[in-house]
């Protein structure tokens, strides 16, 4: 099995602690399963639904400040909203952990108070474990959820160092805010992203062809400002009726990868980047999003109700499971439809 937090192959033990004790009486002796390598202790839960649920690693990588951390606390926020349950029958999301469900209700708690997370410190980062279940058009898994600090993508070495687990990722998310790129060295600024990437990850061993990549634009309400015409989204786009945004319909989903394609060719000029997107990774595919539907204030809070916008749509591309479905016939039709 693939443990969780270090993420090598290998078979769980069982080890025994004591446990609840203090000076004056003696705790009671636990059991649990523990992996060899890193000897963290792994939960019940992952290890009794490992066929189920596959393992699915949601690794965020980007630069600073392009919206990696409000992007995951917002996903929480939506996956767990009751809109959701009341939606999809049989949907449903499972915290892992006690690490896990107290992170995912901090981050949820940030955003009901409209306060934004700061930046992500530049430690090796501990996993957000949660099982979901029903979604539709994708496979049951245990999201792996890993959120960076931008500055790990400065430098292949640091990846090696602080983000080795992207190099374990079926699709690995690129998320990139366009009002963040420096307006002149936009497409080199994008190059040096998917370089970096590449150079960190062939290191780690990752051989071509073998990853999907997912290039998640964020902030996308600030595109029609910044883009006028050539953002190929009406404004309306942006916010469908409410519960309709979390609606996942596939080929919305291809359509808009195509017409971000397009975008990124003539309106970005950015083919050095789709050239080698396309030479790396089996797969290139473009989403957009708005985790917050607005700009913050210039303190960094919010004004009104975070409005999410899209934020399944890059997680569709994660659960699919390509790796898993590609031999059935169901997995072909998605690899056409999505070409
Ligand atoms: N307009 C708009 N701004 C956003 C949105 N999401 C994030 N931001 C802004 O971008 C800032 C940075 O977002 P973070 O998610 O913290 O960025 P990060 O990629 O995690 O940054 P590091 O942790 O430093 O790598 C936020 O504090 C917000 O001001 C969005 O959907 N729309
Ligand atoms: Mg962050
Ligand atoms: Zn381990």
């Amino acid at each position: 099995m693939l443990c969780p937090f270090c993420l090598k192959q290998t078979e769980f033990i069982r080890k025994q602690e004591e446990r609840g004790g203090n000076a004056n009486q003696r705790g009671r002796v636990m059991e649990y399963m523990a992996c060899p390598s890193c000897e963290s202790e792994v939960p019940r839960m992952y290890i009794n639904n490992y066929e189920a649920c596959p393992p699915a690693i949601v690794s965020a990588v980007g630069f600073p400040n392009h919206g990696k951390s409000v992007y995951l606390s917002s996903l929480f926020r939506l996956m767990r909203s009751p809109e959701l349950d009341r939606r999809w029958r049989g949907y449903v999301t499972w915290p892992v952990n006690q690490g896990s469900l107290d992170r995912i209700k901090a981050a949820i708690r940030e955003i009901d108070d409209r306060r934004l997370p700061s930046a992500t410190p530049r430690v090796f980062p501990t996993p957000t474990l949660m099982q979901v279940k029903n979604l539709p058009d994708t496979l049951d898994r245990t999201l792996i959820m890993y959120d960076t600090a931008g500055e790990t993508f400065r430098d292949g070495n640091d990846i090696g160092q602080y983000a080795d687990f992207v190099a374990r990722a079926e699709t690995v998310l690129f998320f990139v805010s366009l009002s963040d790129l420096s307006k002149e060295n936009r497409p080199e600024e994008l190059r040096d992203l998917l370089e970096t990437y590449v150079m960190g990850v062939e290191n780690l061993g990752t051989t071509r062809k073998t990853q999907s990549l997912c290039v998640v634009l964020t902030k996308a309400d600030e595109y029609a400002e910044q883009f006028g015409s050539k953002w190929p989204f009406p404004e309306t786009a942006l916010f469908l009726p409410p519960g309709e945004e979390a609606y996942l319909r596939p080929n919305d989903v291809y359509a808009i990868s195509r017409k971000l394609r397009n975008f990124f060719d003539s309106a970005l000029n950015a083919e050095a980047f789709l050239t080698k997107a396309d030479d790396f990774f089996s797969s290139v595919r473009f989403t957009y999003v708005s985790a917050l539907g607005e700009r913050p204030t210039l303190d960094n809070r919010l004004e009104s109700d975070a409005r999410h916008c899209r934020l399944l749509d890059p997680i569709l591309y994660v659960m699919r499971g390509d790796a898993h479905a590609k031999q059935t016939p169901i997995g072909k039709i998605w690899e056409w439809l999505g070409r």
